[in-house]
């Protein structure tokens, strides 16, 4: 039995000072949990199988077989599958629920949303080869509202959206059998295949597994990310702040937190009425500050610019501050201790999706028709919940850092190229003359069994030392705009002097915040409009790119990881998947895969070797490119001209 680290150094000090008021309060935390956690080796490495009744069995050198006579890899290969099968599930239902409110909109059955970007609109329409000329906006989003929604059932033909993946990649999709022809067929087969008796064969239903992953990065996640912006508008850089500094003393507090950003885009809405503030300043408070917590966060921060209160291992202390009159939770990511923590203080802990109740918690029946009121209403209860507030037990750490997001694929195009001549072409000059010697997405969760944000951020500050612009997402990226690395400023002091001077000149800054989890979409969608640039490959496999989720904890994050390497690309990530009780498999999936797919697994977790595999990689693909002699030209003609001073 192996047990988690006893105390870790956290290297965000607001978390430190929160964690410390917690023990003196005799609070719980996730990291107490953590240290008293004795972790089983068997779900580890994989090899604990609870498929059916005649187990559980759990394979060892003594008993290497379950009692059907599941192998190890057969065991690891179906627990792998269920996992993705469950984190596809997670970003492909946020996806359909986008797609709904689309519906009612396009419907007119709701005032509450609205299209906010009619470009988005016509973007995706003309995928799906819908008429949009001399046509109404809603007829067009209704017919969108069709054919997204067909993406989820069965159809004879593979998912339309896979059409976005560069020729190359459809080809070896097609040739391995790997298309996914529905986000829920897809899953469906997988959790088949996995039920008892049915797919034994490892290698195999890792295809299965696969193909799921794709569903869900081309297709689930794809869909959220472009229904999101169509109906809250795609980013564009924003300035906003982060830590649980945020959270005002004298101000109402509402944190959101969770994924969907459908109720909490009223709540924000709300927020800023000024019949609500003035409420708000009648019952003695200065105003009312709205933060958030994880995606939810990220989806509020991209378009509106809301505050980030903190990441995944923060949201326990967010409540500790004790000056939270309201959390709003919907999907993902939530732990169900936020009860017992927020029975400690006044706060009110309201779960606002119908799948996800939660002992402890209020729920509101949330109905997209009546959005916007639900929304008033629920601040307004905030807002009465302040004079509850239990002021001796007021505790918020003085961090508050400032800092740029809002990078989608067009803000990123328009900034390089201007709204009307919008290209990726001076990044791909870069890339090219070796300015900038790759590209790194560095994504994913926080774990207790980590120091917050402690893997992250060094790996970050390692990849722009050494020449690579980095793509962020999710916690990970929360992480970075903690430690100052989204402040265009200090990440050039950051970054290598050639980056930073080549970021400058094409006005982008070297760390990207990209957005939420399933705007990991993004990502894929920034690789393909490099190649659509040209001069780097002809697929995703050919450019010198890598991704890593050095802190992963949820299932979202095993099926983040598998389409990414279905796509061509390597993931590192600073612990292994729970598979490696599955040798073959193990091997198969930091090794063999790349045959086929050209991308593979890497698992390490010290950040000097995280970085020497992905800078390796790079400098890999750069050679097969072509392209790494003119870098080295470059790096030595710079090191002669500093020599001279000139
Ligand atoms: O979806 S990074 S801890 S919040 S799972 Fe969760 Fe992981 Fe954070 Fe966003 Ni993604």
């Amino acid at each position: 039995m192996l047990k988690n680290q006893e105390s870790i150094q956290d290297s965000d000090p607001a978390t430190t000072q929160m964690r410390d008021a917690a023990k003196k309060r005799g609070m719980e935390t996730v990291w107490d949990r953590s240290a008293s956690n004795v972790v089983c080796k068997f779900g580890v490495e994989g090899l604990c199988c609870k498929n059916c009744n005649m187990g559980p069995c759990r394979i060892s050198a003594k008993a290497p077989r379950g009692m059907c006579g599941a192998d190890a890899d057969t065991i690891a290969a179906r627990n792998l599958s269920r996992a993705v099968a469950a984190g596809t599930s997670a970003h492909s239902d946020h996806g359909r629920h986008l797609v709904h409110t689309l519906r009612m909109v396009a419907e007119g059955k709701t005032d509450s949303y609205r299209i906010t970007d009619e470009r988005r609109l016509l973007e995706v329409a003309s995928l799906y080869k819908i008429e949009t000329e001399g046509r109404e906006t809603l007829d067009i989003a209704r017919d969108l509202a069709d054919a997204l929604d067909a993406e989820f059932a069965h159809s004879q033909e593979p998912m339309k959206t896979l059409s976005q993946a560069p020729v190359k990649r459809q080809a070896i999709w097609q040739k391995a059998g790997v298309q996914p022809h529905g986000i829920d067929h897809s899953v469906v087969e997988l959790m088949h295949r996995t039920h008892m008796g049915v797919d034994h064969a490892f290698g195999h239903l890792e295809l299965g597994t696969i193909t799921a992953s794709i569903a869900d990065g081309w297709g689930g996640s794809m869909i959220a990310t472009a229904v999101s912006d169509i109906l809250f508008g795609t980013p564009k850089p924003v300035l906003s702040s982060v830590n649980l500094g945020v959270i005002a003393k004298d101000h109402v507090n509402l944190v959101v937190h969770g994924h969907e950003p459908v109720l909490s885009d009223c709540v924000a809405a709300a927020c800023e009425e000024p019949a609500a503030i003035e409420y708000a300043k009648s019952k003695g408070a200065a105003g009312i500050r709205l933060s958030g917590i994880c995606c939810t966060a990220n989806e509020m921060l991209m378009r509106r610019g809301i505050p980030v209160a903190g990441n995944f291992l923060q949201q326990e202390l967010a409540i500790m501050t004790g000056a939270v009159e309201m959390m709003l939770v919907d999907v993902q990511c939530i732990m169900p201790s936020l009860a017992s923590v927020a029975a400690c203080f006044h706060t009110r802990v309201v779960a606002t999706s119908k799948l996800a109740h939660t002992a402890g918690f209020e729920t509101v029946d949330f109905n997209e028709e009546h959005a916007m009121e639900q929304a008033r209403s629920l601040v307004r209860s905030a807002i009465d919940n302040f004079a509850n507030r239990k002021k001796d037990m007021v505790e918020i750490p003085d961090s508050r850092v400032d800092f740029v997001a809002g990078f989608s694929v067009r803000a990123i195009h328009e900034m390089l190229g201007g709204r009307f001549r919008s290209t990726f072409r001076p990044l791909n000059d870069a890339i090219i003359d070796g300015r900038i010697r790759g590209i790194a997405g560095v994504v994913g969760c926080n774990n207790p069994k980590k120091n917050l944000d402690g893997t992250i951020v060094p790996l970050v500050k390692g990849l722009i030392a050494h020449d690579v612009l980095v793509l962020l997402t999710g916690c990970a990226a929360i992480s970075c705009a903690k430690a100052g690395l989204l402040s265009p400023e200090t990440a050039r002091e950051a970054a290598s002097p050639g980056l930073a001077e080549v970021c400058e000149a094409i006005g982008i800054p070297p760390v990207l915040h990209m957005g939420s989890c399933v705007d990991n979409s993004r990502i894929l969608s920034a690789a393909c409009a490099v190649l659509r640039e040209g001069g780097l490959g002809e697929d995703i496999a050919d450019l010198p790119a890598a991704g890593a989720a050095p802190e992963w904890m949820s299932e979202k994050a095993v099926a983040i990881g598998h389409y990414f390497v279905a796509s061509g690309m390597l993931v590192l990530l600073g612990s292994p998947l729970h598979i490696i009780g599955g040798e073959k498999l193990n091997d198969m999936l930091t090794q063999g895969v790349e045959e086929a797919f050209g991308g593979k697994f890497a698992w390490e977790s010290h950040t000097a070797k995280q970085l020497k595999i992905i800078l390796d990689h790079i400098d890999k693909k750069r050679e097969a490119l072509g392209i790494n002699t003119k870098r080295k030209r470059m790096l030595f003609d710079m090191k002669e001209r500093r020599a001279l001073d000139v």
